[in-house]
């Protein structure tokens, strides 16, 4: 690596996130069912038709692969936990096996010495309420806050940090306009709904952590920078439109609130009643911003209904995922959201990182030039004056990609899918001499 720990300031935190449908192993400890599990079981939608029923076997393996995070020199470790394990029904009664594995879990990464930053839903929605209308339905902001209760009851001691959801733009976009995620909708109505729903119910489980006397907790939002793909006024206006949909809106909501006058345009007539109404419970105060940032895309006008744009090839070199690597971008991710939204408040990279299709002796230099000019970029934000507290690398371990199946490899360390045995990769071993105290 081209940079190392002492660069950093002695408090900034280095980590490494998973999230728990994509490593654990779904089928073991008494969890429900999921949208993913039946999303995945309809023919077209992952590749192979793969799910979490194994992934990672995390759930039985998650003593070694903390020892792996903690020899990495890690100072914190970022999970999430799965509304499903801990209540199967998504309300009412827990499953005593869910609460003690998170219990264990985060023991051992406290007895390791690593921090622990959770992220409560990283989009596993029990099926009994996805059968509701799930993010559809006004009331998955309650129960939310009574899964968001159930579980930091139990574990909320000993957090680090906690932010309620992953990428709200994945969970209502993604998930119910473009139709890749589970539920797999494509459909505007569902879109609004999910995307408002998705802010209420970050509010509620603040609320929720706060009455059980809880601090340090944030929101983690994922952004992608968007560049016209010609010169022409239309482009640019695509552009600015696909930056409303994917970047302004979740950070106007908790942030300034409202959202985007481009954005509400296009979603007035679908938005569930009495959206301006509820502003006052998305914004609780937070205690810090978690930013996700992978790339950018090229965006141009398109025929047809509103938003109207459409993605187009870019000409930087692209990751696995067909994804350009484009560092500047988390430098300007990180100056404007600090400038225009959190004005001061802290900072986290919480996801970075790339895909290749590594096998276990792998040179892996793709990922070690990865890391290195995306940790670059986040560094010279810090010197122009952003209060970046900690950069997070996606991910630990090799998973479960979502529609894409275990294809696309993430991982710091590799995972073989037939034995599960864990190889570290080069970049691991770059970051273990890089992050040595
Ligand atoms: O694997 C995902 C993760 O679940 C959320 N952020 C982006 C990653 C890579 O696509």
């Amino acid at each position: 690596m081209n940079f190392k720990r002492s660069d950093f300031p002695e408090d900034f935190l280095f980590s490494a996130a998973t999230s728990s449908y994509q490593i654990e192993g779904h089928s073991f400890g008494g969890a429900g069912l999921t949208h993913w599990d039946t999303f995945a079981a309809t023919p077209g939608n992952v590749v192979r038709a793969e799910n979490g029923d194994i992934a990672c076997d995390h759930y039985h393996r998650y003593e070694e692969d903390l020892d792996l995070a903690a020899a990495m020199g890690l100072d914190a470790y970022r999970f999430s936990t799965s509304w499903a394990r801990v209540l199967p029904e998504g309300r009412g009664t827990p499953n005593p096996e869910g609460l003690d594995f998170y219990d264990r879990l985060v023991d051992a990464m406290l007895a390791r010495n690593l921090k622990p930053m959770a992220t409560l839903y990283h989009w596993e929605l029990p099926v009994p309420l996805a059968d509701l209308g799930g993010w559809r339905n006004p009331d998955i902001a309650h129960w939310f806050a009574e899964f968001t209760t159930a579980i930091m009851d139990r574990i909320g001691d000993r957090m680090f940090s906690v932010a309620p959801i992953n990428e709200p733009w994945c969970v209502g976009w993604l998930s119910h306009f473009l139709g890749h995620h589970a539920p797999g909708l494509r459909d505007i109505r569902a879109a609004a709904h999910a995307m408002h729903h998705v802010m209420t119910a970050h509010g509620r489980s603040i609320q929720a952590m706060r009455a059980l006397g809880m601090d340090n907790l944030g929101a983690v939002c994922n952004f992608e920078y968007a560049h016209p793909a010609n010169d022409t006024p239309e482009a640019a206006q695509a552009a600015r439109l696909y930056d409303g949909v994917y970047n302004r809106f979740f950070l106007g909501g908790l942030f300034k609130g409202e959202y985007p006058a481009d954005v509400i345009e296009g979603f007035t007539p679908h938005m569930p009643k009495g959206w301006e109404k509820d502003f006052g419970l998305i914004g609780q105060p937070l205690d810090w911003l978690g930013l996700n940032y992978y790339t950018c895309k090229r965006i141009l006008p398109d025929d047809g209904p509103w938003p109207g744009y459409k993605e187009a090839d870019g000409p930087l070199p692209k990751t696995q995922m067909g994804w350009e690597i484009y560092p500047d971008g988390l430098h300007h991710f990180l100056t404007w959201t600090h400038e225009e939204y959190t004005k001061g408040l802290p900072l986290y990279v919480t996801e970075s990182g790339m895909a290749n299709a590594d096998t276990p002796d792998h040179p892996d230099q793709e990922r070690i030039d990865y890391l290195n000019t995306h940790v670059a970029a986040a560094k010279q934000a810090m010197d122009d004056g952003v209060p970046l507290k900690g950069y997070t690398f996606w991910s630990l371990l090799d998973n479960y990609e979502w529609a894409l199946g275990y294809e696309k490899r993430f991982g710091l360390i590799h995972v073989d899918f037939e034995t599960l045995e864990r190889t570290p990769k080069a970049s691991y071993h770059a970051l273990v001499k890089a992050l040595a105290r």
